[in-house]
C-alpha cells in the first residue's frame, strides 16, 4: 500500500470540469443588491400596511401628535439561517415578536443594546420589548453559537417618527414594483453565482502536516503548538478572529507511529486559559488535558505546558482545547492526530462487492474532512465555507480513504454523489463488519472512516444534507464541496467494479457478463425454496449474506 501524507488538499490547482468565473463577478454583488432591495421593499409595504393599523387602532386617543410615543410590535421569522420579516419601526416602544418557523432553537437579541430573548424552539414565539426606543440602526442576532455567522443577522431600523417611518417606507415602496416574481428569477441567479465562484481563493489552508520541531536523543518526537487569536479566511472577504493553532484551521495534523514516545508543547497566546485533551487517544490520566482536575489551565499570554505520552495503540484522533471548548473547539482550536495505519479490510467481500488486497489497493489519498458548524467558523468543512472549500482533485481510478472528524456542535448526515463509501472504522475502531452508504451521520465528536473508489468522470457535489447548513437565500454555502475525477487512460472498469448489492437483488449475484442485470436469474433464485438456494451456493461467504433477509 502506498499513502500520501497529505495536506488537507491532495492538489494545488483543481482541473474543473466545467468553466468557472476568473474572479469575483462584480455583477453578483449587483444582484444580491437589487434583491436585498426588493426584499427591503417587500418589508416596506408590509411596513405600510401596519402603520395604517397602528394609526387607525392603535391610536385610540385619535390624537396625531408626533411626538407621542409610538408603541410598534414588529413581527419576525427565524428559520435556518435568517430572521425575516417588518425591520423598520419609529421610535418609541419596540417590541420584537419572533416566531421560530424553523427546525432549530433560536432567540433574538439587540448586538447594541446587548439584549437577548430566551431560546424557542421550532414552532414556539416570544416577544423581546424595548422601552423608549432611540432612532438609529441596530443589529439584530441570534445568540447561539454559530447562528448569526451562518446568516442569522439582520439590521433593525428605528426612525425619528411615524411620518419619517412612513415616508422611508414610502420611499422603498418607490423603488420597488413587480419585484414578486424577480425575487425568485434573483434567488436563481444567485444560486448559480455562488456555485459557479466554487472553487474559491482565500488565505490559509488547514490540516498541514506538522512534522517533528525535533528528535530526542531517546526517539522522542516533539511537537510545538502555539494557541493563539488570529485572522482566518472562512470564505472569500469574510476574515474572521480564528481561536487556533499555529495560526490554521483546522490545526496542523500530527502523525505518529504506534510506540513513538511524542511530547507536544504548548504555548498560550489566548487572553485566556486553555488546555488540550487528545479526543481518542491513549493516554497517562495527567495528561488528558483537563484542567483542573488532571492538571492547571495553561495560563493565557504565554503559559506553557508540554504534554508528554506514548503513542500507545493506532488511533485516528483528534486534538481540541477542553476549558471552554464550547468556544475554543468552534473557534478553530481543533485538528487530526493519528497513530499508525488505517485498518482497511483489503480482500473483504462487503454486500457483493470485493476488495482489492493490501498489494492490489493503492491508496492515492488519506485525508480528513473535518466538520464545523459554530464560533466564528461557522458551517464549514475544513475551516472553509464553500465556495472556499477545496476540491478533492484524483484520477478515474483512484481509491481514496476519507475521514469525517465532528469538531462542531450539531449532527451532519455527509452526503457523496455517485461514489458508494465503505465506513470501514468508526472512532478509529475497525468494523467486523464495514457497509456501504451515500449519506453518513457524524455526530459531535465522532469520527467514521471511509474507503471509495473513483470511478466515474466528472465534478460530483459533496456536502452535508441538512439543506439549510449549504443553501440559504443567497446561493450555496457552508458544508459543501465537490469530488473532482479527471480522466485516466489507464483506467480498467473491470478492476475492482465497485456497485454494492442492492438489497433488492439476491445478495452476490453478480452483473451479467454484458454488464445487465440478471433480472431472469435472480427472479429464478428467489422464487425457488431454502433448499434450492442451498444448491445453488458455493461459497460460505454467500452463505451468509442469502441468510440475511
Ligand atoms: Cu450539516
Amino acid at each position: 500500500m502506498s499513502v500520501v501524507e497529505s495536506e488537507s488538499s491532495p492538489s494545488g490547482a483543481p482541473a474543473p470540469r466545467r468553466p468557472l468565473p476568473s474572479g469575483p463577478d462584480p455583477d453578483s454583488s449587483k444582484l444580491i443588491l437589487g434583491f436585498v432591495l426588493g426584499l427591503a421593499a417587500i418589508i416596506a409595504i408590509g411596513f405600510v400596511a401596519l402603520i395604517a393599523v397602528v394609526m387607525s387602532f392603535g391610536g385610540g386617543s385619535g390624537s396625531a401628535a408626533a411626538d407621542e410615543t409610538a408603541s410598534t410590535t414588529l413581527d419576525l421569522s427565524a428559520r435556518e439561517f435568517g430572521f425575516f420579516g417588518d425591520l423598520v419601526a419609529p421610535a418609541g416602544d419596540v417590541t420584537l415578536r419572533l416566531t421560530n418557523d424553523g427546525s432549530q432553537d433560536h432567540n433574538i437579541g439587540i448586538r447594541e443594546l446587548g439584549v437577548v430573548s430566551n431560546n424557542i424552539g421550532p414552532g414556539g414565539t416570544t416577544d423581546l420589548s424595548f422601552d423608549s426606543l432611540a432612532p438609529g440602526v441596530y443589529e439584530i442576532f441570534c445568540d447561539i453559537a454559530g447562528h448569526a455567522d451562518s446568516g442569522m443577522v439582520n439590521t433593525l431600523t428605528i426612525t425619528g417618527s411615524a411620518d419619517e417611518a412612513a415616508a422611508m417606507a414610502d420611499g422603498m415602496e418607490g423603488m420597488g414594483g413587480g419585484h414578486g416574481e424577480m425575487d425568485f428569477a434573483a434567488m436563481d441567479q444567485a444560486m448559480m453565482e455562488s456555485m459557479l465562484a466554487f472553487p474559491a481563493e482565500t488565505e490559509g489552508m488547514g490540516n498541514p502536516m506538522l512534522e517533528p520541531t525535533e528528535i530526542l536523543a531517546d526517539g522522542t518526537k516533539v511537537f510545538d503548538l502555539v494557541a493563539a487569536i488570529t485572522d482566518w479566511e472562512v470564505e472569500p472577504g469574510r476574515i474572521v478572529e480564528a481561536w487556533s493553532y499555529n495560526g490554521v484551521v483546522p490545526a496542523p495534523q500530527i502523525w505518529v507511529d504506534r510506540g513513538d514516545r511524542v511530547q507536544v508543547r504548548v504555548v498560550n497566546n489566548l487572553p485566556m486559559g486553555t488546555d488540550v485533551h487528545w479526543h481518542g487517544i491513549r493516554t497517562p490520566n495527567d495528561m488528558d488535558g483537563v484542567a483542573p482536575i488532571t492538571q492547571e489551565l495553561i495560563q493565557p499570554n504565554g503559559g506553557t505546558f508540554t504534554y508528554e505520552f506514548t503513542a500507545e495503540e493506532d488511533a485516528i484522533g483528534m486534538y481540541h482545547a477542553h476549558n471552554h471548548g464550547q468556544m475554543q473547539v468552534v473557534n478553530g482550536m481543533f485538528g487530526v492526530f493519528r497513530i499508525g495505519d488505517n485498518p482497511i479490510p483489503y480482500g473483504a467481500t462487503v454486500s457483493g462487492v470485493t476488495l482489492p488486497t493490501e498489494e492490489e489497493l493503492d491508496l492515492v489519498l488519506d485525508i480528513p474532512m473535518v466538520l464545523n458548524d459554530a464560533g466564528v467558523i461557522g458551517l464549514s468543512l475544513n475551516g472553509k465555507s464553500f465556495p472556499a472549500t477545496e476540491p478533492l482533485v484524483v484520477d478515474q481510478g483512484d481509491w481514496v480513504s476519507l475521514t469525517y472528524y465532528n469538531e462542531g456542535l450539531q449532527i451532519h448526515p455527509m452526503h457523496l454523489h455517485q461514489f458508494p463509501q465503505l465506513v470501514y472504522a468508526k472512532d478509529g475502531v475497525p468494523l467486523d463488519e464495514p457497509y456501504w452508504v451515500d449519506t453518513l451521520n457524524v455526530a459531535p465528536g465522532e469520527r467514521y472512516t471511509v474507503l471509495f473508489k473513483a470511478d466515474d468522470v466528472g465534478t460530483w457535489v459533496w456536502h452535508c444534507h441538512i439543506l439549510t447548513h449549504v443553501e440559504r437565500e443567497t446561493g450555496m454555502f457552508g458544508m459543501v464541496t465537490a469530488i473532482v475525477v479527471n480522466e485516466n487512460p489507464d483506467y480498467d472498469p473491470d478492476e475492482y467494479p465497485v456497485t454494492p448489492t442492492n438489497w433488492r437483488k439476491t445478495a452476490g449475484d453478480p452483473l451479467d457478463d454484458d454488464g445487465a442485470l440478471g433480472v431472469a436469474e435472480r427472479e429464478g433464485t428467489a422464487g425457488e425454496d431454502e433448499g434450492t438456494v442451498g444448491e445453488d451456493e458455493d461459497s460460505a461467504g454467500e452463505d451468509e449474506e442469502t441468510g440475511n433477509p
